[in-house]
Protein backbone atom coordinates (compact mmCIF):
# COMPACT_ATOMS: atom_id res chain seq x y z
CA UNK A 1 0.00 0.00 0.00
CA UNK A 2 1.47 3.29 -1.05
CA UNK A 3 0.05 6.82 0.02
CA UNK A 4 -0.35 8.45 -2.61
CA UNK A 5 -0.52 11.89 -0.74
CA UNK A 6 2.86 11.94 0.06
CA UNK A 7 3.67 12.42 -3.28
CA UNK A 8 0.89 15.20 -3.74
CA UNK A 9 1.52 17.02 -1.04
CA UNK A 10 0.21 20.83 -1.63
CA UNK A 11 -1.18 19.94 -4.46
CA UNK A 12 -4.19 20.73 -5.80
CA UNK A 13 -3.95 17.39 -7.79
CA UNK A 14 -7.32 16.21 -9.77
CA UNK A 15 -8.58 12.68 -10.06
CA UNK A 16 -10.68 11.68 -13.15
CA UNK A 17 -11.85 10.12 -16.27
CA UNK A 18 -12.32 11.45 -20.27
CA UNK A 19 -14.39 10.44 -22.78
CA UNK A 20 -14.77 11.98 -26.44
CA UNK A 21 -17.91 13.51 -28.06
CA UNK A 22 -17.89 11.23 -31.13
CA UNK A 23 -17.45 8.19 -28.85
CA UNK A 24 -20.33 8.38 -26.56
CA UNK A 25 -22.69 11.02 -27.38
CA UNK A 26 -24.52 9.33 -30.11
CA UNK A 27 -27.82 11.66 -31.53
CA UNK A 28 -25.85 12.01 -34.47
CA UNK A 29 -28.22 13.93 -36.03
CA UNK A 30 -30.21 15.53 -33.23
CA UNK A 31 -31.34 18.76 -32.61
CA UNK A 32 -30.23 20.11 -35.62
CA UNK A 33 -26.42 18.66 -35.48
CA UNK A 34 -24.33 18.85 -38.80
CA UNK A 35 -22.79 15.15 -40.01
CA UNK A 36 -18.97 15.06 -39.20
CA UNK A 37 -16.17 13.04 -41.00
CA UNK A 38 -16.57 10.20 -38.34
CA UNK A 39 -19.84 10.46 -39.26
CA UNK A 40 -19.37 9.54 -42.27
CA UNK A 41 -16.39 7.12 -42.24
CA UNK A 42 -18.49 4.82 -39.82
CA UNK A 43 -21.49 5.44 -41.95
CA UNK A 44 -21.63 1.98 -43.65
CA UNK A 45 -20.63 0.15 -40.47
CA UNK A 46 -22.34 -1.66 -37.76
CA UNK A 47 -20.67 0.25 -34.95
CA UNK A 48 -21.03 3.53 -35.79
CA UNK A 49 -21.13 6.75 -33.53
CA UNK A 50 -24.97 7.27 -34.54
CA UNK A 51 -26.14 6.20 -30.71
CA UNK A 52 -22.72 5.39 -28.98
CA UNK A 53 -23.61 5.76 -25.09
CA UNK A 54 -26.21 7.70 -25.64
CA UNK A 55 -24.70 10.20 -23.56
CA UNK A 56 -26.19 13.28 -25.17
CA UNK A 57 -29.67 11.73 -23.78
CA UNK A 58 -28.67 10.20 -20.59
CA UNK A 59 -26.02 12.76 -19.15
CA UNK A 60 -27.67 13.51 -15.58
CA UNK A 61 -27.72 9.96 -15.35
CA UNK A 62 -24.07 9.79 -16.19
CA UNK A 63 -23.03 12.43 -14.18
CA UNK A 64 -24.46 10.71 -11.48
CA UNK A 65 -22.09 8.07 -11.82
CA UNK A 66 -19.23 9.64 -12.22
CA UNK A 67 -20.41 10.75 -8.55
CA UNK A 68 -20.15 7.21 -7.37
CA UNK A 69 -17.11 6.84 -8.70
CA UNK A 70 -15.73 10.18 -6.51
CA UNK A 71 -14.39 11.74 -9.78
CA UNK A 72 -13.29 15.14 -8.90
CA UNK A 73 -13.23 16.44 -12.96
CA UNK A 74 -14.05 14.80 -16.21
CA UNK A 75 -12.65 15.41 -19.35
CA UNK A 76 -15.12 15.28 -22.10
CA UNK A 77 -14.89 17.52 -25.78
CA UNK A 78 -17.24 19.09 -27.30
CA UNK A 79 -18.39 18.00 -31.11
CA UNK A 80 -17.77 20.64 -33.34
CA UNK A 81 -20.69 19.88 -35.97
CA UNK A 82 -22.87 19.73 -33.07
CA UNK A 83 -22.51 23.56 -32.17
CA UNK A 84 -21.96 24.96 -35.67
CA UNK A 85 -23.50 22.29 -37.98
CA UNK A 86 -21.52 23.26 -41.39
CA UNK A 87 -18.17 24.12 -39.37
CA UNK A 88 -18.80 28.08 -39.58
CA UNK A 89 -21.15 30.60 -39.56
CA UNK A 90 -24.11 29.72 -37.90
CA UNK A 91 -23.93 28.19 -34.41
CA UNK A 92 -26.58 25.59 -33.06
CA UNK A 93 -28.15 26.98 -30.46
CA UNK A 94 -29.58 23.22 -29.12
CA UNK A 95 -26.21 21.98 -29.59
CA UNK A 96 -24.12 24.37 -27.67
CA UNK A 97 -27.04 23.95 -24.69
CA UNK A 98 -25.96 20.42 -24.42
CA UNK A 99 -22.74 21.41 -23.19
CA UNK A 100 -24.04 24.40 -21.15
CA UNK A 101 -25.98 22.00 -19.07
CA UNK A 102 -23.31 19.31 -19.05
CA UNK A 103 -21.17 21.87 -17.20
CA UNK A 104 -23.68 22.86 -15.16
CA UNK A 105 -24.61 19.44 -13.91
CA UNK A 106 -20.92 18.82 -13.59
CA UNK A 107 -20.61 21.56 -11.58
CA UNK A 108 -23.29 21.13 -9.47
CA UNK A 109 -22.02 17.46 -8.88
CA UNK A 110 -18.81 18.57 -7.80
CA UNK A 111 -17.00 17.64 -10.81
CA UNK A 112 -14.06 20.22 -12.24
CA UNK A 113 -14.89 19.97 -16.13
CA UNK A 114 -12.01 20.09 -18.93
CA UNK A 115 -12.78 20.32 -22.29
CA UNK A 116 -11.26 19.26 -25.77
CA UNK A 117 -12.50 21.28 -28.47
CA UNK A 118 -11.03 19.18 -30.96
CA UNK A 119 -11.03 15.45 -30.33
CA UNK A 120 -11.47 14.18 -34.00
CA UNK A 121 -15.33 14.85 -35.09
CA UNK A 122 -14.72 17.56 -38.03
CA UNK A 123 -17.81 18.88 -39.63
CA UNK A 124 -17.75 16.92 -42.85
CA UNK A 125 -18.48 20.62 -45.18
CA UNK A 126 -15.04 21.78 -44.08
CA UNK A 127 -13.26 18.42 -45.24
CA UNK A 128 -15.33 18.83 -48.71
CA UNK A 129 -15.08 22.81 -48.86
CA UNK A 130 -11.39 23.48 -47.72
CA UNK A 131 -9.71 20.39 -47.73
CA UNK A 132 -9.98 19.66 -43.85
CA UNK A 133 -6.93 20.05 -42.24
CA UNK A 134 -5.12 20.08 -44.89
CA UNK A 135 -6.77 23.61 -45.89
CA UNK A 136 -4.49 26.45 -44.93
CA UNK A 137 -7.48 28.02 -43.50
CA UNK A 138 -8.75 25.71 -41.28
CA UNK A 139 -6.78 27.37 -38.34
CA UNK A 140 -8.81 30.82 -38.56
CA UNK A 141 -12.01 29.05 -38.81
CA UNK A 142 -11.04 26.86 -35.38
CA UNK A 143 -10.64 29.62 -33.44
CA UNK A 144 -13.87 31.60 -34.06
CA UNK A 145 -15.03 27.89 -33.44
CA UNK A 146 -13.05 28.01 -30.31
CA UNK A 147 -14.25 31.66 -29.22
CA UNK A 148 -17.76 30.82 -29.32
CA UNK A 149 -17.38 27.54 -26.47
CA UNK A 150 -15.28 30.23 -24.80
CA UNK A 151 -18.03 32.42 -25.22
CA UNK A 152 -20.31 30.05 -23.49
CA UNK A 153 -18.82 27.88 -20.81
CA UNK A 154 -15.44 30.27 -20.53
CA UNK A 155 -16.82 31.50 -16.87
CA UNK A 156 -17.33 28.23 -15.85
CA UNK A 157 -14.20 26.18 -17.34
CA UNK A 158 -10.92 26.99 -16.21
CA UNK A 159 -8.67 24.11 -17.87
CA UNK A 160 -8.81 23.27 -21.60
CA UNK A 161 -7.45 21.42 -24.83
CA UNK A 162 -7.34 22.63 -28.00
CA UNK A 163 -6.90 19.56 -30.23
CA UNK A 164 -6.58 16.08 -29.35
CA UNK A 165 -3.38 14.13 -30.62
CA UNK A 166 -2.24 15.65 -34.11
CA UNK A 167 0.04 12.71 -34.59
CA UNK A 168 -2.55 10.13 -34.62
CA UNK A 169 -4.55 12.58 -36.71
CA UNK A 170 -2.07 12.73 -38.75
CA UNK A 171 -1.15 8.98 -38.60
CA UNK A 172 -4.29 7.78 -38.74
CA UNK A 173 -6.06 10.19 -40.94
CA UNK A 174 -3.44 10.87 -43.50
CA UNK A 175 -0.68 8.52 -43.48
CA UNK A 176 -2.23 4.52 -43.41
CA UNK A 177 -6.09 6.24 -43.96
CA UNK A 178 -7.53 3.89 -41.40
CA UNK A 179 -9.47 6.75 -39.27
CA UNK A 180 -11.24 9.78 -40.61
CA UNK A 181 -10.99 11.08 -43.76
CA UNK A 182 -9.11 8.01 -44.45
CA UNK A 183 -6.65 9.33 -47.35
CA UNK A 184 -3.07 8.05 -47.68
CA UNK A 185 -0.63 10.96 -48.65
CA UNK A 186 2.33 11.68 -46.49
CA UNK A 187 2.79 15.26 -48.05
CA UNK A 188 -0.93 15.69 -46.97
CA UNK A 189 -0.11 14.52 -43.64
CA UNK A 190 2.40 16.62 -42.45
CA UNK A 191 0.56 19.65 -44.00
CA UNK A 192 -2.76 19.14 -41.67
CA UNK A 193 -0.43 18.10 -38.74
CA UNK A 194 1.10 21.86 -39.28
CA UNK A 195 -2.44 23.54 -40.19
CA UNK A 196 -3.31 21.56 -36.99
CA UNK A 197 -0.82 23.08 -34.69
CA UNK A 198 -1.75 26.85 -36.42
CA UNK A 199 -5.02 25.85 -35.25
CA UNK A 200 -4.04 25.76 -31.37
CA UNK A 201 -2.12 28.54 -31.41
CA UNK A 202 -4.96 31.00 -33.21
CA UNK A 203 -6.93 29.47 -30.41
CA UNK A 204 -4.56 29.76 -27.48
CA UNK A 205 -4.28 33.36 -28.45
CA UNK A 206 -8.38 33.87 -28.73
CA UNK A 207 -8.55 32.50 -25.44
CA UNK A 208 -6.15 34.38 -24.01
CA UNK A 209 -7.69 37.79 -25.26
CA UNK A 210 -11.09 36.78 -24.02
CA UNK A 211 -12.78 38.05 -21.04
CA UNK A 212 -12.78 34.60 -19.57
CA UNK A 213 -9.18 33.75 -20.48
CA UNK A 214 -7.63 33.15 -16.93
CA UNK A 215 -7.52 29.11 -17.36
CA UNK A 216 -4.75 26.89 -18.65
CA UNK A 217 -5.03 25.91 -21.65
CA UNK A 218 -3.12 23.21 -23.65
CA UNK A 219 -3.43 20.58 -26.47
CA UNK A 220 -2.91 17.01 -25.95
CA UNK A 221 -0.15 15.41 -26.89
CA UNK A 222 0.26 11.29 -27.01
CA UNK A 223 3.33 9.76 -27.03
CA UNK A 224 5.41 6.07 -26.30
CA UNK A 225 8.37 6.32 -25.23
CA UNK A 226 11.46 4.31 -26.78
CA UNK A 227 13.65 2.27 -25.06
CA UNK A 228 16.90 2.09 -26.98
CA UNK A 229 17.11 -1.70 -28.11
CA UNK A 230 20.72 -2.20 -26.56
CA UNK A 231 22.79 -0.29 -24.32
CA UNK A 232 24.75 1.24 -27.61
CA UNK A 233 25.35 4.74 -27.90
CA UNK A 234 24.12 4.25 -31.64
CA UNK A 235 21.00 3.02 -30.47
CA UNK A 236 20.16 5.08 -27.56
CA UNK A 237 20.59 8.09 -29.94
CA UNK A 238 18.00 6.19 -31.87
CA UNK A 239 15.62 6.17 -29.28
CA UNK A 240 16.09 9.72 -28.84
CA UNK A 241 15.57 10.75 -32.08
CA UNK A 242 12.46 8.48 -32.11
CA UNK A 243 11.19 10.30 -29.25
CA UNK A 244 11.63 13.69 -31.12
CA UNK A 245 9.49 12.12 -34.14
CA UNK A 246 6.96 10.90 -31.93
CA UNK A 247 6.44 13.59 -28.83
CA UNK A 248 8.97 16.22 -30.15
CA UNK A 249 6.66 16.45 -33.64
CA UNK A 250 4.26 18.57 -31.91
CA UNK A 251 5.43 19.29 -28.10
CA UNK A 252 8.45 21.14 -29.68
CA UNK A 253 6.26 23.93 -31.90
CA UNK A 254 3.68 24.06 -29.38
CA UNK A 255 6.69 25.12 -26.57
CA UNK A 256 9.70 26.69 -28.84
CA UNK A 257 7.28 27.24 -32.26
CA UNK A 258 9.55 25.04 -34.12
CA UNK A 259 9.66 21.57 -35.40
CA UNK A 260 13.06 19.89 -33.59
CA UNK A 261 15.99 20.30 -35.69
CA UNK A 262 16.68 16.71 -36.42
CA UNK A 263 12.99 16.21 -37.91
CA UNK A 264 13.65 19.77 -39.87
CA UNK A 265 17.10 17.95 -41.79
CA UNK A 266 16.08 15.31 -42.14
CA UNK A 267 12.50 15.44 -43.67
CA UNK A 268 13.12 18.99 -45.41
CA UNK A 269 10.52 20.00 -47.37
CA UNK A 270 7.92 17.88 -46.35
CA UNK A 271 7.93 19.55 -43.18
CA UNK A 272 6.03 23.13 -43.46
CA UNK A 273 7.96 26.43 -42.07
CA UNK A 274 6.09 28.38 -39.30
CA UNK A 275 5.85 32.12 -40.50
CA UNK A 276 7.29 34.45 -38.11
CA UNK A 277 4.23 35.40 -36.78
CA UNK A 278 2.87 31.84 -36.35
CA UNK A 279 6.07 30.96 -34.41
CA UNK A 280 5.17 33.59 -32.06
CA UNK A 281 2.03 32.34 -31.47
CA UNK A 282 2.93 28.91 -30.84
CA UNK A 283 6.01 29.85 -28.57
CA UNK A 284 4.71 29.64 -25.20
CA UNK A 285 1.45 28.08 -26.02
CA UNK A 286 1.21 25.66 -23.48
CA UNK A 287 -0.08 26.85 -20.01
CA UNK A 288 0.13 23.11 -18.79
CA UNK A 289 1.21 20.15 -20.80
CA UNK A 290 -1.70 17.17 -21.21
CA UNK A 291 -0.26 13.73 -21.60
CA UNK A 292 -2.33 10.95 -23.21
CA UNK A 293 -0.07 7.86 -22.55
CA UNK A 294 -0.93 3.97 -23.04
CA UNK A 295 2.24 1.96 -24.54
CA UNK A 296 5.51 2.10 -25.07
CA UNK A 297 8.32 0.63 -27.77
CA UNK A 298 12.07 -0.08 -28.68
CA UNK A 299 14.51 1.66 -30.99
CA UNK A 300 17.41 0.29 -32.88
CA UNK A 301 19.57 2.09 -35.06
CA UNK A 302 19.10 1.24 -38.64
CA UNK A 303 20.25 3.25 -41.49
CA UNK A 304 18.56 3.71 -44.42
CA UNK A 305 15.63 2.83 -42.57
CA UNK A 306 13.28 6.23 -43.10
CA UNK A 307 14.36 9.93 -43.40
CA UNK A 308 15.39 9.12 -39.09
CA UNK A 309 17.37 6.44 -39.52
CA UNK A 310 15.44 3.87 -36.61
CA UNK A 311 13.76 0.78 -36.31
CA UNK A 312 10.93 1.24 -33.70
CA UNK A 313 9.71 -2.03 -32.44
CA UNK A 314 7.19 -3.26 -30.50
CA UNK A 315 8.64 -5.61 -27.62
CA UNK A 316 6.73 -8.81 -27.37
CA UNK A 317 7.76 -10.15 -23.84
CA UNK A 318 5.29 -7.54 -21.86
CA UNK A 319 1.66 -8.89 -22.28
CA UNK A 320 -0.85 -6.78 -24.41
CA UNK A 321 -4.15 -5.54 -24.14
CA UNK A 322 -6.84 -5.78 -26.45
CA UNK A 323 -5.55 -3.05 -28.61
CA UNK A 324 -2.04 -5.30 -28.82
CA UNK A 325 -0.53 -2.56 -26.72
CA UNK A 326 2.26 -4.00 -24.71
CA UNK A 327 1.58 -2.31 -21.40
CA UNK A 328 5.22 -0.87 -20.14
CA UNK A 329 3.83 1.35 -17.11
CA UNK A 330 7.95 1.72 -16.60
CA UNK A 331 7.90 3.96 -20.27
CA UNK A 332 4.99 6.26 -18.40
CA UNK A 333 7.61 7.22 -15.73
CA UNK A 334 10.30 7.41 -18.48
CA UNK A 335 8.06 9.47 -20.98
CA UNK A 336 7.05 11.93 -17.81
CA UNK A 337 10.90 12.70 -16.99
CA UNK A 338 12.16 13.52 -20.17
CA UNK A 339 9.02 15.33 -21.04
CA UNK A 340 9.94 17.61 -17.96
CA UNK A 341 13.44 18.02 -18.81
CA UNK A 342 12.33 19.29 -22.23
CA UNK A 343 9.73 21.40 -21.67
CA UNK A 344 9.46 22.37 -17.78
CA UNK A 345 6.01 22.78 -17.70
CA UNK A 346 3.37 21.31 -15.16
CA UNK A 347 1.53 17.93 -16.67
CA UNK A 348 -1.88 16.53 -16.99
CA UNK A 349 -2.57 12.43 -17.69
CA UNK A 350 -5.84 12.96 -19.71
CA UNK A 351 -5.56 9.74 -20.87
CA UNK A 352 -4.59 6.61 -20.07
CA UNK A 353 -6.50 3.10 -19.62
CA UNK A 354 -6.87 -0.43 -21.01
CA UNK A 355 -8.68 -2.33 -23.64
CA UNK A 356 -9.35 -5.43 -22.12
CA UNK A 357 -11.43 -8.10 -22.64
CA UNK A 358 -14.22 -8.06 -19.81
CA UNK A 359 -16.16 -11.10 -18.81
CA UNK A 360 -19.68 -10.48 -17.26
CA UNK A 361 -21.00 -12.89 -14.01
CA UNK A 362 -24.21 -14.29 -14.19
CA UNK A 363 -24.90 -11.49 -11.89
CA UNK A 364 -23.93 -8.67 -14.36
CA UNK A 365 -20.73 -8.07 -12.67
CA UNK A 366 -17.35 -6.86 -13.95
CA UNK A 367 -14.55 -8.48 -12.28
CA UNK A 368 -11.76 -6.61 -14.39
CA UNK A 369 -8.52 -7.06 -12.23
CA UNK A 370 -6.23 -6.85 -15.59
CA UNK A 371 -7.40 -3.42 -15.87
CA UNK A 372 -7.21 -2.55 -11.87
CA UNK A 373 -3.47 -3.57 -12.07
CA UNK A 374 -2.70 -1.50 -15.68
CA UNK A 375 -4.19 1.29 -13.47
CA UNK A 376 -2.79 0.91 -10.10
CA UNK A 377 0.87 0.09 -12.03
CA UNK A 378 0.63 3.37 -13.83
CA UNK A 379 -0.37 5.25 -11.22
CA UNK A 380 2.90 4.10 -9.39
CA UNK A 381 4.73 4.81 -12.22
CA UNK A 382 3.36 8.29 -12.09
CA UNK A 383 4.38 8.95 -8.55
CA UNK A 384 8.05 8.12 -8.70
CA UNK A 385 8.34 10.13 -11.57
CA UNK A 386 6.51 12.49 -9.29
CA UNK A 387 8.84 11.64 -6.61
CA UNK A 388 11.71 12.82 -8.73
CA UNK A 389 10.30 16.18 -9.30
CA UNK A 390 8.19 16.11 -12.27
CA UNK A 391 5.06 18.03 -11.90
CA UNK A 392 1.93 16.53 -12.65
CA UNK A 393 -1.53 17.79 -11.54
CA UNK A 394 -4.09 15.58 -12.22
CA UNK A 395 -4.80 12.42 -13.81
CA UNK A 396 -7.72 11.46 -16.08
CA UNK A 397 -8.52 7.62 -16.35
CA UNK A 398 -9.50 6.28 -20.48
CA UNK A 399 -11.87 6.09 -19.90
CA UNK A 400 -15.05 6.60 -18.35
CA UNK A 401 -17.14 4.22 -20.05
CA UNK A 402 -16.98 1.44 -22.83
CA UNK A 403 -17.65 3.11 -25.61
CA UNK A 404 -16.58 3.06 -29.55
CA UNK A 405 -13.50 3.17 -30.36
CA UNK A 406 -13.31 4.82 -34.02
CA UNK A 407 -12.82 1.96 -36.36
CA UNK A 408 -11.88 -0.67 -34.22
CA UNK A 409 -15.73 -0.28 -32.54
CA UNK A 410 -17.61 -1.26 -29.69
CA UNK A 411 -15.47 -4.73 -29.03
CA UNK A 412 -12.45 -2.71 -27.66
CA UNK A 413 -13.79 -1.66 -24.05
CA UNK A 414 -11.65 0.80 -22.01
CA UNK A 415 -14.92 1.72 -19.99
CA UNK A 416 -14.28 2.22 -15.78
CA UNK A 417 -18.04 1.65 -16.59
CA UNK A 418 -19.45 -1.08 -18.98
CA UNK A 419 -22.35 -0.29 -20.97
CA UNK A 420 -23.95 -2.22 -22.75
CA UNK A 421 -24.94 -1.10 -26.09
CA UNK A 422 -27.55 -2.86 -26.66
CA UNK A 423 -29.90 -1.46 -23.55
CA UNK A 424 -27.96 0.87 -22.50
CA UNK A 425 -27.54 -0.17 -19.29
CA UNK A 426 -24.64 1.19 -17.29
CA UNK A 427 -22.38 -1.36 -14.64
CA UNK A 428 -19.46 -0.34 -12.80
CA UNK A 429 -16.80 -2.50 -13.00
CA UNK A 430 -14.70 -3.83 -10.23
CA UNK A 431 -11.95 -1.30 -11.79
CA UNK A 432 -14.63 1.60 -11.05
CA UNK A 433 -14.93 1.03 -7.91
CA UNK A 434 -10.98 0.70 -7.12
CA UNK A 435 -10.87 3.73 -8.85
CA UNK A 436 -13.45 5.51 -6.71
CA UNK A 437 -11.69 3.93 -3.46
CA UNK A 438 -7.95 5.17 -4.16
CA UNK A 439 -9.63 8.66 -4.96
CA UNK A 440 -11.30 8.53 -1.45
CA UNK A 441 -8.14 7.88 0.22
CA UNK A 442 -5.21 8.99 -1.68
CA UNK A 443 -4.08 5.27 -0.82
CA UNK A 444 -2.76 3.06 -3.32
CA UNK A 445 -3.49 -0.51 -3.03
CA UNK A 446 -1.54 -3.52 -4.57
CA UNK A 447 -4.41 -5.32 -6.55
CA UNK A 448 -4.06 -9.28 -6.24
CA UNK A 449 -4.33 -9.61 -10.34
CA UNK A 450 -2.02 -9.41 -12.95
CA UNK A 451 -2.22 -6.88 -16.10
CA UNK A 452 -3.58 -9.19 -18.63
CA UNK A 453 -6.04 -8.68 -21.55
C1 LIG B 1 -6.78 8.23 -28.58
C2 LIG B 1 -8.04 8.93 -28.35
C3 LIG B 1 -9.09 8.17 -27.63
C4 LIG B 1 -9.02 6.68 -27.75
C5 LIG B 1 -8.11 6.12 -26.71
C6 LIG B 1 -7.89 4.64 -26.84
O1 LIG B 1 -5.91 8.36 -27.77
O2 LIG B 1 -6.62 7.52 -29.59
O3 LIG B 1 -7.78 10.08 -27.68
O4 LIG B 1 -10.23 8.69 -28.21
O5 LIG B 1 -10.24 6.10 -27.62
O6 LIG B 1 -6.86 6.70 -26.80
O7 LIG B 1 -7.33 4.33 -28.05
Amino acid sequence: MSDLRNYFVGKDFLWGAATAAFQVEGAHDADGKGPGIWDRFLADRTDNGRVACDHYHRSPRDVALMRQLNLQAYRFSVSWPRVMPTGRGTVNPPGLDFYDRLTDQLLAAGIQPLVTLYHWDLPAALQDDLDGWAGDTLPELFADYADVIFDRLGDRVSRWITINEPWVIVMAGYFTGTHAPGIQDRPLGYRAGHNLMRAHAYAVQRYRAHRHGHGQISFALNSSYSFPASDSPADHQAAQRALLDFAGWFGDPACFGQYPDVLRERYGDLLPTFSDADRDLLRGSLDYLALNYYTSDRVAHAPGQGPLDFDRMVPDEPPRTEMDWPIMPEGFERLLLWLWDRYRLPLYITENGAALRDRVEPDGSVNDAGRIAYLRDHIAAMARAMQQGVDVRGYFAWSLIDNLEWNEGYARRFGLVRCDHQTQQRTIKASGRWYAELIRTGLLPESEGTCHA
